[in-house]
């Protein structure tokens, strides 16, 4: 075969691999294999030689067009690969404005706000203030306010943390109501909750020591245990249905004078007993009691004009009973699992 014919054959086969190549890595070893040092591009030239003198001229020519072809293929199929690339890139990467757009997650209520409302909604429709407080407060309006004097034995039940000698974090929302009594003109008629997160040193399945309580106060005159009993019977029914049952029984808390714990029907068994009611069919759901003439004096009431009554519910308890959950640390975990349960 002629110088002629072996140069238009490497040319062809070339280009034949060029056209046949699929990416960058593949174009470099073909312009390594065709043109580089060792290629046969660079032996015919250095065999240039060996051909006769006047065969030259033309041979070299040849050598020169062939390898400007190839350069020429070589860059032109880089460009080609390069769009391809590109346009592969573009298509996987394309936003498809007409599909339907993602919903942002929407968050929702925690079931002891959720609890929270429904218990301050119930009072509310009843004619009742809401007034919140401070989660600080002194030693006064804590226990002392309260018919709790110093070294008084029902402080134990409520240790606390304190934060000087004086101040406190508040074990009970009671403070709010005393504070609310002194700020009006005294025997002035009062019908109150005050809601809010209370402290203790306590934790296990049913304490926390942070947990949240709703008090009431009713102040007037002539006001009966009757008063109290039906009040907390409708508030019973609205948050736990029309067929619960309420019962009183004595109890002892130093702000009321008598006291009582109501207890509601058991809302997982009605009242056939279970393992909720410890099989008494009933639950412990608040405290309540004819507020202390003592605790009316010290905000300035007249006892012998005045009286009322006062309770006070946790409400971590109340949501427990509602939606029958058996350990109050979920509240405070944060286990989305557990909070979406009360969207
Ligand atoms: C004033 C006078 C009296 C508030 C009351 C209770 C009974 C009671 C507990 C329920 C569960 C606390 O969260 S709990 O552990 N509370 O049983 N609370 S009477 O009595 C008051 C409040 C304010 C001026």
């Amino acid at each position: 075969m002629g110088m002629k014919d072996m140069l238009l054959e490497l040319r062809d086969k070339a280009l034949q691999d060029l056209e046949a190549a699929v990416d960058p890595q593949q174009l470099q070893e073909l312009k390594v294999k065709y043109l580089g040092r060792k290629g046969p591009m660079t032996e015919i030239l250095r065999g240039m030689g060996k051909i006769p003198a006047e065969e030259r001229p033309k041979i070299g020519e040849m050598v020169n067009q062939v390898k400007q072809v190839l350069e020429q293929t070589l860059k032109d199929r880089a460009e080609i690969l390069r769009e391809e690339a590109l346009k592969a890139k573009l298509d996987h990467e394309k936003v498809d404005i007409t599909l339907p757009g993602r919903k942002p997650g929407i968050g929702h209520l925690h079931p002891l706000t959720l609890t929270a409302r429904e218990i301050k909604r119930i009072f509310m429709h009843m004619g009742f203030d809401v007034v919140e407080g401070p989660e600080i407060d002194n030693d006064y309006y804590n226990f002392e306010a309260l018919n709790l004097p110093k070294d008084h034995p029902a402080r134990d039940m409520q240790d606390t943390f304190y934060i000087t000698e004086n101040y406190l974090l508040r074990t009970q929302t009671s403070g709010v109501q005393a504070r609310t009594m002194q700020a009006h003109e005294p025997n002035t008629p009062i019908r109150m909750i005050s809601p809010g997160a209370v402290y203790r040193n306590d934790y296990d399945a049913t304490h926390s020591p942070m947990f949240h309580q709703v008090e009431g106060l009713v102040v007037d005159r002539n006001i009966s245990l009757a008063d109290l009993k039906g009040t907390l019977e409708l508030f019973c029914r609205e948050m736990f249905g029309d067929d619960v049952k309420i019962r009183l029984r004595p109890s002892y808390f130093p702000f009321t004078e008598p006291s009582c714990e109501v207890d509601i029907s058991c809302v997982i068994c009605g009242g056939k007993g279970c393992n909720v009611c410890k099989h008494s069919g009933w639950l412990e759901i608040l405290g309540a009691g004819e507020v202390h003439p003592n605790v009316l004096r010290m905000s300035g009431y007249d006892p012998s004009l005045m009286n009322g009554y006062a309770f006070g519910m946790g409400v971590e308890r109340i949501a427990m009973l509602k939606y029958g959950i058996d350990d109050l640390r979920l509240f405070f975990e944060n286990d989305l699992r557990f909070i979406r349960q009360f969207r």
